[in-house]
């Protein structure tokens, strides 16, 4: 059991709430401090409220809490950046350069960033995109993901900071829901699919995007932070996959389970985001160097989410 302290950005968020669940469960309630804007906790631990943009108070958390580890999951998803580029910027990357330089001044050991496939954009490969790949996003949320993968890097190079990062694809649970992301749809598809039988999707039917199951996303991510340093041999961020699909391909799967659910295609301004992204990845290095592995295909993640959500709902 870690006697360390741990901070979690971010901690009301789709993955940050059962991020923080998970942590406690595993290293101790008292090692766990969650933070996020609200100044009430609606969570079972111990809590901080916090603006990230507000460095004076990240630092007095940090002290006060004689933090070691922040798992940074604040941030402003791709399509709601789109309506607020410079505060996007502020909050995905200012906010993320300030809590590097805190962590230089005070106990900090270790640090998660979570980054995106955003990063990717027209000019990287499509299919199977490798972990080096060219980064010239479309999406301010792209371009903060871009500058918060090099300033880790740097700051481990220069500093010795260990920083650490996956890039994310888009995230399925039935704990949470997203808010302003480009893959969302793929979380409220179920959610309708139950409740209504009917789901209009703001996607094209042929649209594939990477996808993982919450379970294997907060696995790697705690996989990652616990994997011994001199194995890492990424510091700006690693690929990260379980499988790919397209809105019509998702349909298909939940229609076994739910045989009257309809859909309709409605695309709107998301459309184009999601075009700009790759469709599947190549994970490889993160395999080789740390050992991922997901556990959910595509059926299983839909037969899982189904009965979870199905229990929720007929409480
Ligand atoms: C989004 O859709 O913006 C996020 C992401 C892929 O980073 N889920």
């Amino acid at each position: 059991m870690a006697s360390k302290k741990i901070l979690v950005t971010g901690a009301f968020g789709q993955i940050g709430t059962v991020l923080v669940e998970t942590l406690i469960n595993k290293y101790g309630y008292d090692n766990v401090v969650a933070s996020d804007l609200a100044p009430e906790n609606k969570l079972d631990s111990l809590y901080e409220p916090l603006n990230i943009l507000d460095s004076a108070r990240f630092k007095e958390v940090i002290v006060k809490h004689d933090i070691r580890e922040i798992y940074h999951m604040a941030a402003l998803l791709s399509a709601v950046g789109e309506s607020k580029p410079l505060y996007c910027w502020d909050v995905n990357f200012g906010a993320f350069l300030a809590l590097l330089e805190l962590a230089k001044s005070t106990g900090v050991e270790k640090v998660f960033f979570p980054s995106s496939i955003a990063v990717f954009g027209p000019s990287t490969p499509q299919f199977n995109t490798p972990q080096e790949s060219p980064l010239v996003p479309s999406t301010v949320y792209g371009v903060s993901k871009v500058a918060g993968e090099l300033w880790s890097n740097y700051y481990y190079m220069k500093y010795g900071l260990d920083v650490r990062s996956v890039r994310y694809p888009g995230i399925i649970g039935y704990q949470t829901m997203p808010g302003g992301g480009t893959t969302d749809y793929a979380v409220d598809i179920f959610h309708q699919a139950i409740l209504k039988g009917h789901f209009d999707c703001f996607l094209s039917e042929n649209t594939r995007l990477p996808m993982m199951y919450m379970e294997d996303a907060i696995r790697a991510t705690i996989e990652l932070m616990e994997a011994p340093a001199e194995k890492l041999t990424v510091r700006y961020s690693y690929n990260l996959s379980a499988f790919d699909f397209t809105p019509q391909e998702i349909y298909n799967e939940i229609k076994k389970h739910i045989p009257e659910f309809t859909i309709e295609y409605q695309p709107d301004f998301r459309q184009a985001i999601a075009d700009s992204w790759t469709k599947s990845i190549d994970d490889s290095k993160a395999r080789e160097d740390w050992g991922w592995k997901p556990e959910f295909s595509l059926e299983s993640m839909v037969e899982d989410m189904i009965i979870q959500l199905k229990q929720k709902y007929s409480k």
